[in-house]
């Protein structure tokens, strides 16, 4: 046994796999210097989620949500993919079938090189009008004594990110069950499996014959359901991971 922090098991079954999937959830872009929603010091420590993503808060206050918005938008362009999302395209090219589930709003595996990604939870990137859905353009700033309106039927101008409450996207939700049905390695990785229903989709893929493994400082709310948990950063882990897969499968062909 290597003193790697993943399990042999893990490798093979991931050279072995035809289906993979990888759900992330923040962590995996806390080495970009994003943070996180509920580690110490994470977005939610400063505000209550119930503060301000969710859509009341949002009419009782738009210009606060718009202004926290634009800010996380901001930190989030300045961002860059780091070396989990990248080591997360090296495996997508190792793999058949192989998708990205993610919970972030960041746009960083796309930005990455991701090809196959479904965001359970929007993204930063595109903004809409409440009343008529228009899509609309993204501002850079907001002061606190104006609202971002909307150009066709001045409605106030929404991210389009799900906020507590809301449903997901109906495709997003559907087509991330239906992986779960032939899944055979599924990568769980920086989510503290606390929202739903996102942090159901591990367990239905290990309840329908998946290895389910999940990458993460400690061990998740779910972290007791799932068949490994492998501590570390993923800016470390993943890179390591991927590299140890991609010599058992040269040794699968030799
Ligand atoms: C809905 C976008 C249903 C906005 C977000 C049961 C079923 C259905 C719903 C519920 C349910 N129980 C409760 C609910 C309600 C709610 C919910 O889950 N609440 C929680 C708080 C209990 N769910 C909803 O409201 C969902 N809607 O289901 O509607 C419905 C039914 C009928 C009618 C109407 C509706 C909508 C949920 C989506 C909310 N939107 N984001 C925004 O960004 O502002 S959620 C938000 O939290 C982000 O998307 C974030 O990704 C997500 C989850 O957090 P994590 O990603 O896990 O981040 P966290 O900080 O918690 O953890 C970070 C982890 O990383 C930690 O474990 C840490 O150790 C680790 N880490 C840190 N650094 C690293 C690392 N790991 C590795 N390497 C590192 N370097
Ligand atoms: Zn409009």
């Amino acid at each position: 046994m290597s003193n790697a922090p993943y399990s042999d098991t893990l490798v093979d079954r991931l050279a072995c796999a035809e289906c993979v999937v990888v759900s992330t959830g923040a962590g995996i872009s806390a080495e970009s210097g994003i943070a996180t929603f509920r580690d110490p010091g994470g977005i939610w420590t400063q505000f209550k989620p119930e503060e301000l993503s969710n859509v009341d808060a949002f009419l009782r206050n738009p210009n606060l949500v718009q202004r926290w918005f634009v800010e996380r938008r901001r930190i989030a362009d300045n961002a860059a993919p780091n070396a989990g999302h990248r080591a997360l395209v090296e495996l997508e090219a190792m793999v058949s079938e192989f998708t990205v589930i993610t919970q972030n709003v960041d746009d960083l595996h796309c930005r990455a090189g991701s090809k196959n990604i479904i965001e359970l939870h929007g993204n930063l990137t595109r903004n809409y009008c409440i009343d008529c859905k228009e899509p609309a353009d993204i501002v850079d700033e907001v002061s606190e004594d104006t609202l971002v309106t909307c150009a066709t039927c001045s409605g106030l101008i929404r991210p389009d990110v799900v906020w507590f409450g809301e449903m997901l996207p109906e495709k997003a939700i559907v087509d991330a069950f239906a992986l779960m049905v032939n899944v055979d390695v599924m990568l769980v990785v920086g989510t503290s499996g606390i929202v739903r229903p996102a942090a159901d989709l591990p367990l239905s893929a290990r309840s329908n014959g998946a290895y389910v493994a999940e990458i993460n400082l400690e061990v998740s709310e779910i972290g007791h359901l799932l068949d490994e948990t492998v501590l570390g950063p993923s800016g470390t882990v993943l890179p390591s991971l991927v590299e140890a897969v991609r010599t058992a499968k040269e040794a699968l062909i030799e």
